[in-house]
C-alpha cells in the first residue's frame, strides 16, 4: 500500500495490533477484527450478506486477472539506465542523444512471443527485448526482438502469423512451440518468413539467459537532427557479456527442471549486484545507400550486414534494479511503437505503420482504460500536460476551468498550448502515388538472405538449425507441409536441404519457385553467429559443484577462488539441501539437493564426490543423469578421482576429452576455469548425438 493511500499513519486509532504488526483494514480503511471465519447466522449455519469485508476480499480476488497479452504474454522487467557515451548532435536532436553521460531511466521487458502467462521460459521462440526509456523529453519505446528481422513484411498479416504460430484452435495445444502444424503450414506458404525461419531454428530461440542475447529495432527508423536533416538508423543492443544458448535437449530439460529459468537468472543476477549491460548500436545511413542496397531498408525481413554499414557504439543500458511488485510494473506496462521524442522519427516500413497502431489499441482493451498512461510505470518522468480527461481510473485530474484550447482564460489558468519551437514534427516528406493493396517489388527476394545467415554459421550451429527444422518437421503431421518446407530449403542451401529431407526420411522435392531469381550468394557475415560472439570469460556464469561428506576441501577452494576470480558463481548441489562437512570438517549449506538441482541449470559442473559419497550416489539416478546430461550438453566437467565410480555409472568415461578435467594438483582447478570462457566442448558434439 502506497503510503499516500494509508492516510494519517501516525494518528490513526487502530495502527498496530497488540503484537506490533500493522492493522489489517478493508479497502475503505476500517479496520478488521477477523480474517479467518466469515459472519454467519450460528457457528454452523449460513452466511449473512452484511459480511462486507468477506464480499470485498472476494470479490477483488474474483477480478486480480486482467487479460494477458494477445502475444509475448510471458515476460519479465527490471530498471535500469540509458547512458550515452558518444555525443550524436550530429544525428539527432534528442536529448538522450545530446548529453553524454547523462543518465536517463529506462525500463525493460524481455519476453516470449507465443506462449501464455504461464508457459516455460525455455521455449523455442523469439524473445521481446522492449525498452522503455523515461526521458526528459517524453517516453520513448524501442520494442525489440532478439532477432533482428520478422516473419512477415505487412502488420496485415500479423493476426494470421500469431493464430498460427499459438495454440491450434479446436484443440488449444500445443502451448510455446511452433512443431505443429498451422505454423509450418502458414510458414511454408508465406516465402517471406524463410529469413526469419532461418533464424528461430538456430540456437538464437533457445537463449541460455536474457543476460546474454542481443536486442534489436528490426525496422529502419529516423534520426533528425536540429536542421531538421533525417538519417536511417537501424537500432542494436548488443551484450557485453557476450552471446550464449543452450542445446535442444537442454532446453527441454531445463523447461521441467526449473521453467521460470529465465525470470530467475535476471532476478538473481540483479538483486547480485552483477547488473547486465549493453551497448547501444546504431547503423547510421543515408537515402544514396538505401537506394544503393540489394534489398529495401523498409523490408523488415531483411537485415543490412553489419561489414555493409559498421555498427556505432553510442550508450549503455544497464539493468540494475529489479520491480517491486510483479504486476503493477512487469504486467502493467505498455509499450508502444508509436512512443517517440523530438529527434526521432518513423519511416514507412509498412510493418512498422501497422504496429503504431495495434500496440495503442491493445493497452486499452488490455489495461481497461486509456488512463494506462497514468499508471507509474507508464507514466512519463518529465512534465506533462495535456486536456485529455476523465474515463476509467483517472488518477492524474487537472485543476481548473480550462480543458480546451483556444481559451480566454491567460497563461496563469488557460492551461497548456502547443508549441512550434519545441514540440515533436514528423520529417517533412514528399508523398504521391496511387491508392493500392500492393507488395513493393523490391521485397521479392525471400532467399537471398536466408541462405547469407545460414552461411555465416559455424558448423556445429550449421547443424543445430538443420536438427531444429527435422525436430519440427517430425511434429508435424501433414506430409505436404514437410516437402513445401523442405521445397524452399532447397533456395537456402542445398546440403541443409539434404541434411532436412533425410532427417524427414522424405525424397528431396523440387526447389520452390522463387518470386525473384536469381537468388544471390552473399558474402557470409561475422555477427550473425552466436558461436563467433560469445563470452570472453566466466563472468556471469555459474558453477554448479555437486559436492557429497567428506569431499576434498581443497579442491572446492580452489575452485570457489578461480570461479570468483572470473566473475563468476558456484552452487553447491548435495544429497541434502542442509549440506556436507567438507574433508577439513567444514561444514558447507547447499543451494539444491541433487534432484532439484540438475546440471541443465549450471554453465559447468564440477564433481567433488568422497569415496564414501560415490558409494552411496551411484546407482542414483538423479546423480547419473547430472553427470550424464552435463556431459551430453557438452558442458566442462571437473571431477576428482572418487567420482569416477559415479561417472562411469553414468556412461561418461569411456568417452573423457579435454573438456574433463580431473583435479589432482593445486593448478587443476585454475586450468580448467580458464577453459569454461568457451562454454562447451562443441567437438564432442558427433559423439552424443548421431544427427550431429
Ligand atoms: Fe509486437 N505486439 N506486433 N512485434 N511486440 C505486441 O502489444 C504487433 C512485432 C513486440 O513486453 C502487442 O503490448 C503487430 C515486431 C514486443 O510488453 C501487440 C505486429 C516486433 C512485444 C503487438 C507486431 C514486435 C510486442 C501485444 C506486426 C519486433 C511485447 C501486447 C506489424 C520489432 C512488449 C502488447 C512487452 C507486443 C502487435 C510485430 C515486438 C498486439 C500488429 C516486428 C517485444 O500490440
Amino acid at each position: 500500500m502506497t503510503d499516500d493511500l494509508n492516510l494519517d499513519k501516525g494518528g490513526a486509532p487502530h495502527q498496530t495490533t497488540e503484537q506490533g504488526y500493522e492493522t489489517m483494514t478493508t479497502s475503505q480503511g476500517v479496520a478488521v477484527s477477523d480474517d479467518q471465519n466469515h459472519l454467519k447466522a450460528g457457528a454452523r449455519g449460513p452466511m449473512l450478506m452484511e459480511d462486507f469485508h468477506f464480499r470485498e476480499k472476494i470479490f477483488h480476488f474474483d477480478h486480480e486477472r486482467i487479460p494477458e497479452r494477445v502475444v509475448h504474454a510471458r515476460g519479465f522487467g527490471a530498471h535500469g539506465y540509458f547512458e550515452l557515451t558518444d555525443d550524436c548532435s550530429d544525428v539527432s536532436m534528442a536529448h538522450i542523444f545530446n548529453h553524454v553521460g547523462e543518465k536517463t531511466p529506462a525500463f525493460v521487458r524481455f519476453s516470449t512471443v507465443a506462449g501464455n502467462k504461464g508457459s516455460p521460459d525455455l521455449a523455442r521462440d523469439v524473445r521481446g527485448f522492449a525498452v522503455k526509456l523515461y526521458t526528459q523529453e517524453g517516453n520513448w519505446d524501442i520494442v525489440g526482438n532478439n532477432i533482428p528481422v520478422f516473419f512477415i513484411q505487412d502488420a496485415i498479416k500479423f493476426p494470421d502469423l500469431i493464430h498460427s504460430a499459438k495454440q491450434e484452435p479446436d484443440r488449444g495445444f500445443p502451448q510455446a512451440q511452433t512443431a505443429h502444424d498451422n505454423f509450418w503450414d502458414f510458414a511454408s506458404l508465406s516465402p517471406e518468413s524463410m529469413n526469419m525461419i532461418m533464424w528461430i531454428m538456430s540456437d538464437r530461440t533457445i537463449p541460455r539467459s536474457f543476460r546474454f542475447m542481443e536486442g534489436f529495432g528490426v525496422h529502419t527508423f529516423k534520426l533528425v537532427n536540429a536542421e531538421g536533416k533525417p538519417t536511417f538508423v537501424k537500432f542494436h543492443w548488443k551484450p557485453k557479456q557476450g552471446l550464449q544458448s543452450v542445446v535442444w535437449n537442454e532446453a527441454v530439460k531445463t523447461n521441467g527442471a526449473d521453467p521460470d529459468f529465465h525470470r530467475r537468472d535476471l532476478w538473481d543476477a540483479i538483486q547480485a549486484g552483477d547488473y547486465p549491460e549493453w551497448e547501444l548500436g546504431l547503423q547510421l545511413f543515408d537515402e544514396d545507400f538505401a537506394e544503393k542496397f540489394d534489398f529495401d531498408v523498409l523490408d523488415a525481413t531483411k537485415i543490412i550486414p553489419e561489414e555493409l554499414i559498421p555498427i556505432r557504439k553510442v550508450g549503455r543500458l544497464v539493468l540494475d534494479r529489479v520491480v517491486d511488485n510483479f504486476f503493477a510494473e512487469t504486467e502493467q506496462v505498455a509499450f508502444c511503437t508509436q512512443n517517440i521524442v523530438p529527434g526521432v522519427d518513423f519511416t514507412d516500413d509498412p510493418l512498422l505503420q501497422g504496429r503504431n497502431f495495434s500496440y495503442l489499441d491493445t493497452q486499452i482493451k488490455r489495461l481497461g482504460s486509456p488512463n494506462f498512461t497514468h499508471i507509474p510505470v507508464n507514466a512519463p518522468k518529465c512534465p506533462f500536460r495535456h486536456f485529455q480527461q476523465d474515463g476509467h481510473m483517472a488518477m492524474h485530474n487537472p485543476k481548473g476551468r480550462a480543458n480546451y484550447e483556444p481559451n480566454s482564460w491567460g497563461t496563469e489558468e488557460g492551461g497548456p498550448r502547443e508549441n512550434p519551437q519545441k514540440g515533436f514534427k514528423s520529417v517533412p516528406q514528399e508523398l504521391e502515388g496511387p491508392k493500392l493493396r500492393v507488395r513493393s517489388e523490391r521485397f521479392a527476394d525471400h532467399y537471398s538472405q536466408a541462405r547469407q545467415f545460414y552461411i555465416s554459421q559455424t558448423e556445429v550451429e550449421q547443424a543445430h538449425i538443420g536438427q531444429a527444422l527435422v525436430f519440427e518437421l517430425s511434429k508435424v503431421e501433414t506430409p505436404v507441409i514437410r516437402t513445401r518446407m523442405v521445397s524452399h530449403l532447397r533456395n537456402i542451401d542445398e546440403s541443409l536441404a539434404n541434411m532436412v529431407a533425410d532427417g524427414l526420411g522424405i525424397e528431396l522435392p523440387d526447389p520452390a519457385t522463387p518470386a525473384k531469381a536469381p537468388i544471390t550468394d552473399l558474402p557470409p557475415s561475422e555477427p550473425l553467429s552466436i558461436v563467433k560472439n560469445g563470452p570472453k570469460s566466466f563472468k556471469g556464469r555459474k558453477l554448479g559443484i555437486l559436492v557429497t561428506d567428506g569431499a576434498e576441501a581443497s579442491h572446492f577452494e580452489a575452485l570457489k577462488k578461480a570461479v570468483e576470480a572470473e566473475g563468476g558463481m558456484i552452487e553447491l548441489i548435495a544429497p541434502k539441501v542442509g549440506g556436507v562437512t567438507l574433508s577439513n570438517g567444514k561444514a558447507m549449506p547447499a543451494k539444491q539437493k541433487i534432484d532439484g538441482g540438475p546440471s541443465v541449470l549450471y554453465d559447468a559442473v564440477a564433481l567433488l564426490i568422497s569415496e564414501e559419497g560415490a558409494q552411496k550416489l551411484k546407482n542414483d539416478a538423479p546423480t547419473r543423469d547430472f553427470i550424464a546430461d552435463a556431459f551430453a550438453h557438452l558442458k566442462f566437467i571437473a571431477y576428482c578421482e572418487p567420482a569416477m565410480a559415479v561417472m562411469e555409472k553414468a556412461g561418461i568415461t569411456e568417452s573423457l576429452d579435454d573438456g574433463c578435467v580431473k583435479l589432482s594438483g593445486d593448478k587443476d582447478a585454475k586450468s580448467f576455469v580458464d577453459k569454461l570462457s568457451q562454454l562447451r566442448m562443441w567437438a564432442r558434439e558427433p559423439k552424443v548425438d548421431v544427427d550431429a
